[in-house]
């Protein structure tokens, strides 16, 4: 029987409040050097360098290619077997917990790209309150450099701002309003960012915005990865103006999220719906690859 490993500790009763209050909340050592190792591994494989932390890249890049446990066994197995699954069952105080998916963020020393101000939700098929993220980098990140940065509280507010993209692109074709110049107005938001070391993560409501800056001054590059989670109230809920997860699931819209696609987690792994994933990658649907292909050509692209 496979079953995911259970944090070094619970969550206290004022971190879980905290994480519905600001939207977001710290977590220092939850991934023990095996997953630490598993996730530098993985990032290494995928954006295909070893341990060449030289800033001589020539082009230094920012990837961040979003399901890649579907391909990946290091990247499965992290989002499978680890810890992050029990610490968001613990914060969502829910019963189930489903995997969404994964996304390598992976901006190399020299690359100067911003990750800008967004909430991940109005890119998600998704609806429900139980939806974050767990994020954690194997570099060490400082909070005024390339760590993630978050409004505090402001998965509560109102507004859903339109999804901007690594390199301004705005991936719906939704009319959405854009988001304001934080940047421009720190000082009137409450800002919060952590310097973090390897096995720290953050947690994050899918409604919190949060964004990062780049890395011009070279150094160390820097490899995280998001694996993004649903507890018991999410619900599939596509729009026609986002791209579809290119994996067929077989969720009509409304349906609770689960299956071999999105698999349950906790209280048990859903080991039937995972066997075939553990006997090989699983592709995607061409078909539905080239309908997100026709319609991200028509998502704009916005000076950042
Ligand atoms: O790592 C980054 O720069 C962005 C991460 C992010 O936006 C996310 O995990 O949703």
């Amino acid at each position: 029987m496979m079953i995911p490993e259970t944090p070094a500790r619970p969550l206290s009763e004022a971190e879980i409040d905290a994480f519905w209050r600001d939207g977001v909340i710290a977590v220092r050592g939850l991934y023990s050097s095996k997953w630490i190792d598993t996730v530098q591994a993985a990032l290494d494989e995928i954006c295909g360098f070893g341990d060449d932390r030289s800033a001589e890249a020539k082009k230094p890049f920012f990837r961040s290619d979003p399901y890649t446990w579907h391909k990946n066994d290091n990247v499965r197995d992290f989002a499978l077997f680890g810890p992050t699954a029990g610490l968001v069952q613990q914060a969502f105080r829910s019963a189930r917990v489903n995997l969404f998916c994964d996304q390598i963020f992976v901006k190399q020393a020299y690359n100067a790209d911003r990750t800008p101000w967004h909430h991940d939700m109005t890119f998600f098929p998704l609806s429900g309150a139980q939806i974050a993220s767990v994020w954690t980098s194997v570099d060490p990140v400082k909070a005024e450099e390339s760590a993630l940065e978050f409004i505090v509280g402001s998965h509560k507010w109102p507004q859903r701002f339109r999804p901007l993209g690594v390199g301004g692109i705005v991936k719906s074709v939704a009319e959405f309003d854009p988001a304001p110049d934080f940047d421009g107005a720190r000082d009137s938001y409450r800002i919060a960012s952590w310097d973090m070391q390897p096995g720290d993560a953050v947690l994050f409501h899918a409604l919190t915005l949060h964004g990062s800056r780049g890395k011009p001054a070279g150094g160390l590059n820097r490899r995280a990865i998001a694996t993004r989670w649903c507890g018991d109230d999410a619900r599939y809920a596509p729009t026609e103006t986002e791209l579809q997860v290119a994996w067929r699931h077989g969720l009509q819209p409304g349906d609770a999220i689960g299956g071999p696609i999105f698999p349950q987690v906790l209280p048990h792994l859903d080991e039937d719906g995972i066997a075939g994933r553990m006997k090989g990658p699983v592709l995607p649907d061409p078909a539905i690859v080239a309908q997100n292909q026709k319609l991200a050509a028509r998502f704009e692209v916005v000076p950042l």
